[in-house]
């Protein structure tokens, strides 16, 4: 059985022209793109995505990110592609994430209240399903 998961390339990605190197991971790993779009995500929206984050010292300033502008929300498919895509990303901060993971190799710290750590990948099929029905209503 397939399963599908969402990703996103945030605006740190798209804007330092790092979309195509991250799609290009995607399917070299092997993963199926079955939806592509670039969007400018509205508040309401992104409040939805991050409902789980709400309250935390990084809410904010991570809204606002994620407004700066353009992301490009991916819909990949495969055999547990929510855990490869996660192990693809590596860990949210992108000064330890390990060489090899998108974050690792293309991502640092630049200092600010948000790490910007360029993707976002569901972390389980519940999530994977709902941030799909956000991002490709
Ligand atoms: P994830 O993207 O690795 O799943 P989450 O905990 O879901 O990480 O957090 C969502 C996003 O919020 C992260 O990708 C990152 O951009 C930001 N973030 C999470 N934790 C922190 C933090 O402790 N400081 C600054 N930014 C954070
Ligand atoms: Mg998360």
């Amino acid at each position: 059985m397939s399963e599908a998961t969402l990703i996103l390339v945030k605006p740190d990605g798209v804007a330092r022209g790092l979309t195509g190197e991250i799609l290009r991971r995607i399917e070299a790993k092997g993963y199926v793109v079955t939806g592509l779009r670039m969007l400018e995500a509205d508040r309401e929206l992104l409040a939805a995505h991050y409902a789980e984050h709400e309250g935390k010292p990084f809410y904010e300033p991570l809204i606002e990110f994620m407004s700066s502008g353009p992301t490009v929300a991916i819909r990949a498919e495969g055999h547990r592609v929510i855990e490869g895509f996660r192990s693809l990303a590596g860990t949210t901060d992108p000064s330890t994430a390990a060489p090899g993971t998108i974050r690792g190799d293309l991502g640092r710290d630049w200092g600010l209240k948000v790490q910007q750590n360029l993707v976002h990948g569901s972390d389980s099929v519940e999530s994977a399903e709902r941030e799909l029905g956000l991002w490709f209503s």
